[in-house]
């Protein structure tokens, strides 16, 4: 490597190596130095902003070390990688996490009093990292995390965006959305201007034959955008929670932004007085980075999210295939080098863009390329709702990446005659099955292009995976057989979920497990079950959930002007809201739960069980149903919070701009968390296993990985209710085809709402209808009965103290299975075939 420094150097060198802080002073002295200077404030003139400047550059700093040297020992120890593509990463704010991980937080905490400011105030100054929407991002930050924890050799590839998810504010009751800029200070990630790919857009194709007669293709672009790095150190081991003999992981995650290829504006417009137009280039080139996509389980076929998909896709590639070349082996062995997992379909275009490479560049038959591309690919699946398979209309690819489609083509091609050969009579299956669905416009199924180039295909919870394998892809076991189809069912790291959000509950465990090796083993969690009778455990419990509850009260006294009652029962909604997930049942259990308080006596209503209604999520800026279930919460809380007949026994609350940072308090601060979606809708869930985690109950559907907690926790320690997922289809042509009753509680009320009880009645008439006249999709009518009936075990569980607090340690004690570090574990084995790199103290490479 021609850029090292020669070897009698290197021990001037390594005298000034920065060794990092370990003292409160010496952190005071990093944090002052980069205030004063990297930062030029004074004594005089700093502020929180500032203090977090310097708190997080010393922490940078300190990563940094770690991050260098897990690079160079993956440099030289060359062993197969994973590349984890995501258009999305839900990383929430970092200063915390890398405190614990390098675990100097309670130095910081001393240093930072000392020089006069307190570390909450210190950690609520960064901005939310949000680069995601839901679950799907959220998963892949905490996959970093574990492929970091584990020592797996991974790097991330994703997006720059200037605007992450937008922030959420709720005005007269309704939402408005606010962009995201988060960048103006940003200290965790690193610009490497050095670091560039041109990607090509448009333009057209040229075949020719050379001089011995083979045949050639290329693809000459019409525009070209410059894709730049920029790089995140992802998330270091838990290491040194756990003292032990390895240097920590710190694994790489890297940003693509875009810019203008020529890196200038066109002065020859600028000097003719054009001056918009000199920059129209610069600002084209720099929009495809600009904004993430708001929709959470919807695709909308846009023009520029394409331009997106396939700018960080190309940009990714040519990294990718750059390392491996500079190992100079032979193309066969790609595939036993480079793992490459496309999270949901988005990265799809990956597949024909390396194929692209080793045809076109790289000279390879096309069979021989394809071997290497179809070994190298693994293709996660998070969702089986129709409206969120991606397709594009062929017109638009062949617009935009003429030479991409014709390579579809011919993999669909390879493929169609694949499938005629072994299924001769099923002359049909061939439409089913084909990439381009035959309608008009065509239009490129994702789905069918992922899983074809892919190896394997995996769902993200057991009945998940089920249900992809006999509907969305029935045809293809049939064709691939069931081994190509596996589940990973998701996890958590238990590092922020547990440690970082709620860090008394993870000294009590660490107090009583003998350190805080759950924290790299959460099955160890297991030995919990021998202190369910401890009564000092079980009051030390108790009272950590009744902490989070009062800070989690404050935040609501502070944000939404309603008193909340810390012993009252917390019942949490967080998440997108989206009807599938059905707040609308929620809050239709609220209002029927109002009712039910106003019709009692002033004696009766003593024996009730008080209860705060919590909810927090986004709804897609274009998603007018979503809109109106926030609308009709908001109208809810109102009335309910400010009647005086209620007092305590019912609050309705909406957070507003639900996100990772906001989860961290929430979280840890429920009783019940509601997973209630409609059966076989949820692919998993995840926040279902942060709340279990963290002594929280739930109330659920038999969906998603709600099925999984409850064979992990026991029956009797989760509230499920609702028809199962092998009912939906028969109730909903029931629906369509027979007259249908609304069920009777749900239609008193809906009479109130009509009666205008919670303001214009005509404002939720949208909502009302797709229940009573629409055929109710989402079976709220179905399963409003058990819900209310289980809300109601639910009451007369929380009353007695005893059991519910038996229930709550139980859960903790068996959630050791939903570890994102288990996740990773199975990916790496029956996915990617990867081995972990352990980097030894002494190992000085
Ligand atoms: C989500 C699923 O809805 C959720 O159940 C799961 O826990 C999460 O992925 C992680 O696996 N799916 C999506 O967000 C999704 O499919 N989004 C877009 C691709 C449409």
């Amino acid at each position: 490597v021609e850029a090292s420094i020669p070897e009698p150097q290197r021990d001037a060198w390594r005298k000034f190596t920065p060794k990092g802080f370990t003292t409160s002073e010496e952190f005071e002295k990093e944090a002052v130095r980069h205030i004063e200077t990297t930062l030029a404030r004074s004594l005089y003139n700093c502020d929180e902003v500032a203090a977090y400047g310097g708190t997080a550059l010393a922490f940078r700093d300190r990563l940094i070390l770690d991050w260098n040297k897990t690079q160079q020992t993956q440099t030289f120890t060359d062993q197969k990688r994973v590349y984890y593509l995501s258009l999305e990463f839900l990383m929430g704010r970092a200063l915390d996490n890398a405190m614990l991980n390098v675990g100097q937080k309670d130095s910081a905490t001393k240093g930072l009093g000392d020089l006069g400011f307190r570390m909450e105030d210190i950690i609520s100054q960064e901005h939310d990292a949000a680069l995601g929407n839901g679950g799907l991002g959220r998963l892949a930050a905490c996959f970093l995390d574990s492929m970091a924890s584990l020592n797996y050799p991974a790097w991330g590839y994703g997006l720059r965006y200037r605007y992450g998810i937008f922030k959420q504010e709720i005005i007269d009751g309704y939402q408005v959305e606010v962009p995201d800029y988060w960048l103006d200070f940003n200290p965790w990630e690193f610009a490497r201007h050095d670091i560039t790919v041109d990607v090509q857009f448009y333009g057209h194709v040229n075949r020719w034959q050379d001089d011995e007669g083979k045949q050639h293709t290329s693809w000459e672009g019409g525009e070209t955008v410059l894709a730049v790095a920029f790089d995140v150190p992802a998330s270091i081991e838990a290491d040194r929670l756990v003292p032990g003999y390895q240097t920590p992981t710190c694994n790489n995650l890297r940003l693509w932004g875009s810019k203008a290829a020529s890196g200038e504006f066109d002065f020859q417009k600028f000097n003719s007085g054009e001056y918009e137009a000199s920059v129209a280039d610069q600002q084209r080139a720099e929009t495809i980075s600009a904004v993430l996509y708001p929709n959470d389980n919807l695709e909308r076929g846009k023009e520029l999210r394409l331009k997106q998909q396939y700018f960080w896709c190309a940009a990714s590639l040519y990294d990718i295939v750059r390392r491996f070349k500079k190992t100079k082996r032979s193309w066969k062995e790609f595939p036993n080098q480079v793992a490459i997992q496309l999270n949901d379909t988005h990265p799809t275009l990956a597949i024909p863009e390396l194929q692209r490479i080793l045809v076109d560049l790289e000279g390879l038959e096309w069979d021989e390329a394809w071997d290497i591309v179809s070994k190298a690919f693994g293709y996660t699946n998070h969702t089986v709702l129709p409206e969120a398979l991606e397709k594009w209309s062929v017109p638009l690819l062949q617009h935009l990446l003429p030479r991409h489609l014709q390579i579809i083509y011919d993999i669909n091609l390879n493929f169609l005659q694949f499938v005629e050969r072994n299924f001769p009579k099923d002359r049909d299956m061939l439409g089913r099955v084909s990439i381009i669905e035959e309608s008009n416009p065509k239009m490129v199924r994702m789905a069918y292009l992922a899983l074809i180039g892919s190896h394997k295909v995996n769902g993200v919870a057991e009945l998940h995976s089920d249900l992809i394998k006999t509907t969305i892809f029935k045809d293809f076991v049939k064709i691939y057989g069931p081994d190509k189809f596996t589940n990973v069912t998701n996890g958590i790291t238990p590092r922020r979920w547990l440690h970082q959000a709620n860090p008394r509950l993870s000294a009590l465990i660490a107090s009583k497990l003998g350190g805080h090796e759950f924290l790299k083993d959460l099955t160890l969690l297991s030995k919990l079950e021998s202190f369910v009778d401890d009564k000092e455990f079980r009051k030390e419990f108790r009272e950590i959930k009744y902490a989070n509850k009062v800070r989690l009260a404050k935040h609501i006294k502070e944000h939404n002007g309603v008193t909340v009652n810390p012993a009252a029962l917390f019942d949490v909604q967080v998440k997108r809201i989206h009807e599938y997930k059905r707040q609308q049942l929620n809050i239709f259990g609220v209002i029927h739960r109002y009712l039910q308080i106003k019709s009692l006596s002033a004696e009766d209503r003593k024996k009730l069980a008080p209860r705060v209604s919590i909810f927090g999520g986004k709804a897609a800026p274009g998603y007018w149903m979503a809109k109106t279930v926030i609308h009709l919460i908001n109208k809810v809380g109102d009335v309910v919070n400010n009647d005086p007949d209620v007092g305590d026994l019912l609050k309705v609350i909406f957070l507003e701009d639900y996100n990772v940072s906001k989860a961290e308090i929430i979280t840890p601060a429920s009783d019940i968390s509601e997973h209630i979606s409609t059966a076989g809708t949820e692919a998993s869930g995840t926040s279902n296993m942060k709340f279990c985690l963290n002594g929280g109950l739930i109330i659920g559907t038999c969906d998603g990985a709600n099925i999984e907690i409850t064979r992990e926790i026991g029956e009797e320690n989760i509230f499920l209710f609702g028809n199962l997922a092998e009912d939906v289809e028969d109730l909903r042509h029931a629906h369509l085809y027979n007259h249908y009753e609304l069920e009777p509680k749900l239609a008193k009320v809906f009479d109130e709402i009509h009666k205008g009880r919670f303001g214009d009645a005509g404002a939720f008439s949208a909502l009302l209808n797709g229940i009573v006249e629409h055929g109710d999709y989402y079976l709220v009518s179905d399963d409003f009965a058990s819900y209310v009936q289980t809300q109601e075990l639910i009451d007369e569980a929380y009353k007695d103290t005893e059991s519910w607090t038996t229930k709550a340690i139980l859960t903790v004690a068996r959630m050791g299975f939903f570890s994102s570090d288990r996740c990773i574990d199975e990916y790496a084995e029956s996915i990617w075939n990867i081995e972990p790199l352990v980097q030894k103290k002494d190992d000085e490479a």
